[in-house]
């Protein structure tokens, strides 16, 4: 069907010359004293006709000679040894040879005599041999009968493949060498208990192992004990053995997959449902996956995946009741649970139950996904790790993650290459994941030429060696087979292994396309393709492994379910989402899913403990530890805030972590440069100046019965690793998990992440997630980059209605931060800061949290907090009010400049100089969704001769100010207008010119403070 492109000279199998060659040169290039020299095909060949010793009917003993010899020297007598090294350094024709040493100790030689000139071609034969069984092993997944429907023509670059019979010519080979007896090399197994074979038996159980419905891709794998692993499972002969019980086994879950689709088919004839025709082998795939690691040891399951077969991965692997599924058809259920829902193939799962096979327990879960394909891959394999994380399975011997994909999406998101980086990475490994494609041969409409520049989809994989199972889908025994050797990869070694099921699409994309507009002629073969179901069928009916009746009996028996499944279905008045959780948080909630009170206690915490935090911070908790100089000042000055009962931005944010941590919560703080800090600011972590990776945490020393604190420095990815980090936090609830963007702006590239699942994910799937986002955000002359972490965009998709004032419950506070489907913040000190990450773990419920975060504040000798701020009986501000002459005389006031961030040190900067400080109140909202609509009528009705203003540093359309006015206008009834001062409105976040944005500064402080500004201007 297509031809694609790939780096023939790569692949392209070395000659026995060519291999000679480079050893011989090799060799001589690096030759030890001890090892011995490899010079035998142009070396002997010269001297060994000239020796005279030789002829026609030694040369078989010779070759057992030259054999043991290479294996070892010691396993020939002594004049072999001589005359084997002589050769190969090149002695003269006939000068190999040496008698064996007389017993006086001096050296003799014989004649020179006639003899036969064959050892040199058998040397060559036996290097070419070896070629063709490395061939095999690189390339015989090319011609491998791998696609079901033979129309892909994946033809590597038009390069000659050079295996198979006819091919032997390549390798200076011949017919007549067909019937000779190799020897064959250790870095093979279809001997089986032979060591030698003769060639047609060598090529044809090569033929076996490579070229029939299993392709395997793995000699790029830099690990030889890994790659001998893999020969080991598929050249072994007669490996690939079932027994009856495996084979019935097999049957019925092909019967209970395709029965499945064609049950929904019936029944809901025009309900998309995404289904699995073409690839019906799927389901006996991934249970056997899950049954080999269950047998492995692996207790927990954890999977994600699109939407091709995902409602008969429901069904008939997790085991979601088959009336939950079906009642999701009727469009006339009545939806119990809040939130907006999602469509049927889009929701999770989570399942505990036995698994038959290995007699054992096992915990499954099918993540909720969005429609955006790939991007549920971190976040499975975030959830991964924390649920490893908490059961102290440090190897990944209990938790293990599967994650499935679409030919054309794993080709084409680099979502995919961004997760596959995480694989091997110490705080974000998993320890091996097993892949598997759903490799239908399109995307949509779209054939794999036009999709993608590489051979096989699966390609992207081998940048982390993981080895890739291509396999004829049609094959149940075989996809079964690598299934099982997948799971004893991942198992054995953990790492990341694909399996490449090559499959067809019977229908559309959907079942309401037509696919033969696009490809009439893929789709005239797909029409007279036979059913997988019904091909295995008939081959075991012909093994006698079943009868016919058999076979109608269990397929009568599937049907049943389904049809009573059905019946059930319909007295389903109502539809939970809540049912379709996939990470439930059984003790945080009531019985009812419900937090358990609606209160958040003080945040605040006891001097002394911000005491003891404080000195740990300040200080190197290890023995002979060597700090850098520039740090040691940096943690003396902590020890004078410390003295001085004062907090910086990052003492602030040590006395939030460390203060959870001392209460049993977990805290992980992930994201490019976080250890230290991209302003280098944090220095959580120390660096012993004269011993090599040997480091400090000092926050893992607060107490003995702390919980574990764990910062990691992260790949230089954004969706890859907000999207881990937020499966992370879904694990759990009992943790504060924060990602850091290095600038607020970064964040864009993980947008889909914000979007799909941050924002909207509990009004989806009716999931909590409490993630941390820190974003760096403020315009300093920076330029257009690093400037804004787009604060607009987070508050253009908050829920909360700006037109209408809310009822002002004495729970208001509590009730709003519930309702809300996240928290934006710009926090002006560090104590509020320290406030709003407590109340995150604190507050009964989970929400995420975006925080826009300072940078130069980090370092503003104003922007510091008291202890006072922090203790106990101490609270988030949601809104700061103006505390100077201002508030003390508030009917005086003219003007009341509510703004949030960093911005207010510049506007109590500027009302000082000018002399306003009675006239201007500032106000700062803190939190700015959901709106303190409570606080900030107070503040409109304190300052009743005010006109009211919003100031903002960003442009006038971004930040804050389109979300902000009209929440004001509301709070006052629309009866006072919300002027702006700030920046114009503008295509890019900030100039480029420093100049410029300083004017620009200049200018909208002139306005804030100009009380005539917006005087008739109503
Ligand atoms: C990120 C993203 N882009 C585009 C789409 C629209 N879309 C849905 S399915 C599909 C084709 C997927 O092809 P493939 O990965 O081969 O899966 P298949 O449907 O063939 O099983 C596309 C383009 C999407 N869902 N997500
Ligand atoms: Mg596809």
């Amino acid at each position: 069907m297509h031809r694609l492109r790939t780096a023939i000279v790569r692949l392209r199998p070395l000659t026995a010359t060519q291999t000679a060659q480079s050893l011989s040169q090799h060799r001589l290039l690096a030759e030890e004293p001890g090892f011995r020299t490899f010079r035998p095909v142009r070396y002997l060949s010269s001297s060994v006709a000239a020796e005279p010793f030789l002829n026609g009917t030694s040369s078989n003993y010779v070759e057992e000679m030259y054999y043991a010899w290479l294996e070892d020297p010691r396993n020939v007598h002594k004049s072999w040894d001589v005359f084997f090294r002589n050769a190969n350094a090149g002695a003269p024709p006939g000068l190999a040879y040496q008698s064996p040493p007389p017993l006086n100790g001096t050296t003799g030689r014989a004649s020179v005599q006639m003899v036969q000139p064959n050892v040199e071609k058998l040397v060559k034969d036996h290097l070419a041999v070896q070629s063709l069984i490395r061939a095999y092993q690189v390339r015989g997944h090319h011609i491998a009968k791998l696609d079901p429907l033979q129309i892909s023509c994946v033809d590597f670059d038009d390069a000659p493949c050079a295996v198979g019979f006819q091919k032997v010519g390549y390798y200076g080979l011949s017919e007549s060498d067909m019937d000779k007896m190799f020897r064959l090399p250790t870095t093979t197994f279809i001997g089986g208990n032979n060591s030698v074979l003769p060639l047609r038996e060598i090529i044809h159980r090569l033929e076996m192992a490579y070229c029939q419905h299993i392709g395997v891709e793995f000699m790029f794998i830099n690990d030889v004990d890994q790659c001998q692993w893999i020969r080991q499972k598929f050249e072994t002969p007669g490996i690939m053995q079932f027994s009856l019980e495996e084979k019935r086994t097999l049957l019925a879950r092909m019967i209970r997959s395709t029965r499945f689709e064609e049950f929904l088919q019936r029944k809901w004839s025009s309900e998309k449902r995404f289904g699995l025709e073409g690839c019906e082998s799927l389901i006996p795939a991934l249970k056997t996956i899950i049954d080999v690691s269950s047998q492995r040891g692996v207790e927990n399951v954890i999977m994600g995946m699109p939407h091709r077969g995902r409602l008969n991965v429901l069904a008939n692997v997790i085991r979601k009741e088959l009336e939950q599924i079906f009642c999701q058809f009727d469009s006339k259920l009545e939806a119990a649970d809040e939130g907006s829902g999602d469509v049927k193939y889009h929701l999770g799962m989570y399942h505990r139950r036995m698994n038959r096979v290995s007699d054992r327990q096992i915990t499954m879960s099918l993540m909720a996904n969005p429609s955006h394909l790939e991007a549920v891959d971190p976040v499975v394999q975030g959830k991964t790790k924390a649920e490893q994380f908490y059961c102290g399975d440090t190897e990944g011997k209990r938790v293990m993650s599967i994650l499935l994909h679409g030919d054309a999406a794993f080709a084409g998101q680099g979502i995919v290459y961004e997760t596959f980086h995480l694989s091997d990475l110490p705080s974000y490994t998993t320890h091996g994941t097993i892949h598997v494609v759903v490799n239908n041969q399109i995307g949509f409409t779209t054939d794999p030429r036009m999709a993608r520049s590489s051979a096989y989809p699966t390609d992207v994989a081998r940048v982390v060696n993981a080895p890739i199972f291509h396999v004829n889908a049609d094959d149940p025994e075989a996809v079964v087979y690598v299934c099982k050797v997948a799971a004893e990869w991942r198992n054995t070694f953990h790492k990341d292994v694909v399996v490449d099921l090559v499959c067809y699409r019977r229908n559309g994309h959907n079942e309401m396309d037509e696919p033969m507009f696009t490809q009439p002629l893929m789709y005239k073969k797909i029409k007279k393709q036979k059913g997988v179901l019904k091909k295995f069928a008939e081959k075991l009916i012909a093994e006698g492994i079943i009868t016919p009746q058999d076979y109608e009996e269990e397929v009568a028996h599937y049907d049943k379910i389904c049809e009573d499944a059905y019946t059930r279905s319909k007295d389903e008045k109502i539809l939970h989402i809540k049912h379709w959780l996939d990470s439930p948080w059984p003790d945080f909630f009531t019985l009812e899913g419900q937090p358990k009170h609606m209160t958040c206690p003080s945040t605040g915490i006891k001097e002394e403990d911000l005491l003891h935090i404080g000195k740990v911070a300040a200080s190197v908790p290890e023995q002979d530890f060597t700090v850098h100089g520039g740090l040691s000042r940096i943690l003396k000055g902590r020890a004078n805030m410390v003295s001085q009962r004062v907090c910086d931005w990052a003492l602030g944010e040590y006395m939030a972590f460390g203060s959870l941590l001392k209460e049993g919560i977990h805290v992980r703080l992930s994201g490019q440069d976080v250890e230290r800090g991209t302003f280098s600011h944090r220095h959580h972590v120390l660096h012993d100046q004269n011993v090599d990776k040997r480091i400090c945490i000092p926050m893992n020393h607060i107490s003995s019965d702390q919980a574990p604190y764990t910062v990691c420095n992260s790949s230089l990815s954004e969706y890859g690793v907000l999207g881990f980090e937020l499966g992370f936090a879904m694990a759990s609830p009992n943790a504060l998990v924060l990602w850091e963007a290095q600038f607020g702006d970064f964040h864009n590239t993980a947008q889909c992440i914000i979007d799909q699942f941050i924002s909207s994910g509990q009004a989806k799937w009716v999931r909590q997630n409490g993630i941390v986002l820190l974003l760096p955000h403020g315009m300093e002359g920076m330029g257009p980059e690093h400037s804004s972490a787009r604060s607009e965009r987070f508050l253009q998709m908050c829920n909360d209605d700006p037109d209408v004032f809310p009822k002002l419950t004495k729970d208001f506070e509590v009730r709003q931060l519930y309702d809300c489907n996240w928290i934006v913040v710009n926090c002006s000190t560090p104590a509020n800061y320290f406030h709003v990450l407590r109340r995150q773990i604190l507050q009964p419920f989970r929400k995420p949290l975006i925080i826009f975060t300072p940078k130069s504040l980090l370092r503003h000798p104003e922007a510091r907090s008291s202890f006072d701020d922090m203790l106990p009986g101490s609270q988030f501000l949601r809104l700061i009010p103006d505390d100077g002459p201002a508030a003390a005389r508030p009917e005086q006031v003219k003007r009341v400049i509510f703004c949030c961030g960093k911005v207010y040190y510049e506007l109590i900067r500027e009302r000082k100089n000018r002399g306003m400080d009675d006239t201007v109140a500032v106000i700062r909202i803190e939190q700015l969704s959901p709106f303190p609509f409570d606080l900030v009528k107070v503040e409109t009705d304190r300052y009743v001769n005010a006109d009211l203003l919003w100031c903002q540093e960003e442009h006038k359309n971004q930040g804050y100010y389109d979300y902000i006015r009209p929440r004001i206008r509301t709070t006052t009834n629309r009866t006072r207008p919300v002027w702006y001062a700030g920046r114009d409105s503008a295509a890019a976040p900030a100039t480029g010119n420093k100049q410029t944005h300083q004017m620009e500064l200049q200018r909208f402080l002139d306005t804030a403070f100009d009380l005539e500004a917006f005087s008739g201007k109503l």
